[in-house]
């Protein structure tokens, strides 16, 4: 088994750190120095190629065929989807949910604006249940939005709840549970073998 003519793209930051306890449990070598600020390491016979990315950007990444293979989370899937990436492999680490947070229990009454870095998956789910609802994108620190007013509402990821409680907000519902995927560019699964060892590798630990 030959992995140079692989690459896999990986989110930068939790998904990165999952990645690499993956990789140690499934016997291959992890190139990435974690204190370096290289992006980008050749494949090796003995393991793929990889690129350390913006989550968001995995899937442009893959879809376009940089990468072969790409570890991120289902929640950047959905908000960000690409029709030539196909997912393949649930690696159920970086488990997470993305809720409606509110400063109370209670589902909005009438029209309302929702703070989020979700957009499509906000909007999607209003959608579906016919509410009315104004975005109000924020790439960051959602939880200050009902505090300071901007917005009443959140649709945000949540792991233990710490975050929300420091700020006294509460969960109303989940949209979407995530953990982190492997994903494929679809027509590279179909032609090149090795892309499938790699995932029996990740898989085997
Ligand atoms: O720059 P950007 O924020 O887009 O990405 P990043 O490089 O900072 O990545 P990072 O480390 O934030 O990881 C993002 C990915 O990890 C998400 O796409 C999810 O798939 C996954 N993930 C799993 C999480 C969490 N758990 C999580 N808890 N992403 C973010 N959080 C945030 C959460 O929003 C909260 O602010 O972590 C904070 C702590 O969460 P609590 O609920 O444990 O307090
Ligand atoms: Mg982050």
């Amino acid at each position: 088994m030959s992995f140079n003519n692989v690459t896999i793209a990986i989110a930068k930051g939790r998904i990165l750190e999952g990645a690499q306890n993956l990789w140690r449990k499934s016997g291959l070598p992890w190139p990435v120095d974690n204190d370096s600020r290289q992006l980008w390491f050749a494949p090796q016979k003995e393991r793929p190629g990889m690129l350390i990315a913006r989550a968001r950007d995995i899937p442009t990444l893959v879809g376009m065929g940089i990468a072969d293979l790409g570890i991120v989370g289902l929640d950047i899937l959905e908000e960000y989807p690409n029709t030539h990436v196909l997912q393949v492999a649930d690696l159920s680490f970086a488990h997470c949910r993305v809720v409606l947070a509110g400063q109370k229990n209670q589902w909005p009454e009438g029209p309302t604006r929702i703070a989020t870095k979700y957009q499509r998956i906000a909007q999607t789910y209003f959608s579906v249940h016919r509410h009315p609802v104004e975005m109000v994108p924020l790439s960051g620190s959602l939880e200050l939005a009902p505090v300071i007013g901007l917005a009443p509402y959140i649709v945000d990821i949540v792991d233990t709840g710490n975050t929300l409680r420091q700020h006294h907000l509460t969960e109303i519902a989940t949209i979407l549970e995530s953990s982190a995927r492997l994903i494929a560019n679809a027509s590279h699964w179909r032609t090149k073998p090795e892309l499938a060892q790699v995932r029996q590798v990740l898989q085997s630990e």
